[in-house]
């Protein structure tokens, strides 16, 4: 399986986040890619290639052309301020307020953003657009006959809407691969996310839509992040009715409780008899992830990449999330070694 991977995820650093009341040092660091990529490497998954640049038109299939160039020209704005700390919402358009857009830029970011947790730094549009061209080349492998790739991407995607950032996510690199598919062809793309949080961005970009299933397997957002999206009554709407299945599961959720809700999502992939599948892959679901509360282990993951083969479609794989540094590299591998080896 080949890698497609850019450098440019090292321009993206922000500096903080709020976590249980205090700043901390954002969990969504650099080294991440580079830990999956040296494991990439070290288990000769095979090749690793850089993006190709398929441009700004797939990713306006996806994100509001006035988000893109509020998302590209926001730190200029912010440096020609004389600032130079990353920039974060601290208000937004909640219930009893308009959803106006303000000439203010802080107006503006918190129309656009769904939480502080996507930071802007100087070099965070060009590593989220570098990111989204890992997945559109993943995508044009598979399109040209390869039955899988993996879209190493920084920074991840799932939770970014239309026009939303939130979630550490600002592009949404799965759903821009899924809607290329589809612009190519395609006539059904299954997205499988097994990330820990709800795909709330991903669920919300092809809510009303029969085209794209989107199947999320999460800790429940009952007691998780994004709290607001990712319930079981959430099936699609319009045409969409039916084309969405959330898979919330308890704290402490095990590989006997996980494995169980994947079978689940495999019958429903399988009936939809997609052309392709897209997996929002992020491995935070491993027991010592630090910021969330599944409890799977390493070998637990070659497990997963085995089922995901087993539906027998060819799956582009995409990074999302994933915070145990040290161990993401062998988790993400594991599902691409298992996939491979199924
Ligand atoms: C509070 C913590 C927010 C959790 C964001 C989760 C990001 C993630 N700042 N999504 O898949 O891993
Ligand atoms: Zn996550």
């Amino acid at each position: 399986m080949r890698t497609i991977y850019s450098d440019d995820h090292h321009l993206h650093h922000g500096r903080c986040e709020i976590i249980d009341g205090e700043l901390k040092p954002c969990f969504e660091m650099p080294s991440r890619a580079d830990h999956v990529l040296a494991r990439v490497r070290q288990q000769q998954l095979g090749e690793v290639i850089a993006p190709g640049d398929f441009g700004r038109a797939p990713i306006e299939r996806v994100h509001h052309r006035d988000y893109l160039s509020f998302f590209e020209g926001a730190w200029d704005r912010w440096a020609a301020m004389g600032r130079d700390g990353d920039l974060m919402p601290f208000t937004w358009p909640a219930r009893t307020l308009r959803s106006v857009v303000p000439d203010n830029l802080h107006g503006q970011l918190g129309y656009y953003s769904f939480d502080g947790g996507a930071p802007i730094t100087a070099g965070t549009w060009q590593a989220a657009w570098s990111a989204a061209q890992v997945a559109l080349t993943g995508q044009q492998l598979i399109t040209a006959g390869a039955n899988s790739a993996f879209a190493l991407c920084r920074p991840p995607g799932h939770h970014a809407a239309a026009d939303l950032m939130g979630g550490y996510c600002y592009l949404n690199n799965a759903a821009i691969a899924a809607q290329a598919f589809l612009d190519q062809g395609c006539k059904r793309v299954a997205i499988l996310d097994v990330d820990y949080h709800h795909g709330n961005g991903t669920q919300s970009i092809f809510y009303d839509r029969s085209d794209v299933l989107f199947v999320s397997l999460h800790g429940d957002p009952s007691f998780e992040f994004p709290f607001f999206l990712g319930y079981t009554d959430e099936t699609g709407e319009g045409a969409g009715e039916g084309f969405n299945l959330n898979l919330p599961l308890a704290a402490g959720s095990t590989w006997a409780q996980w494995s169980a809700a994947l079978e689940s999502a495999c019958v429903r992939i399988d009936d939809y008899s997609p052309d392709v599948i897209v997996v929002s892959l992020g491995v935070d679901t491993f027991k010592e992830d630090p910021i969330s509360q599944f409890k799977l282990d390493s070998p637990d993951y070659l497990r997963m990449g085995e089922r995901i083969a087993r539906l027998g479609k060819p799956s582009l794989f995409v990074m999302e999330g994933g915070y145990a540094v040290e161990e993401i590299g062998v988790n993400a591998v594991n599902v691409l070694e298992g996939f491979e080896g199924a």
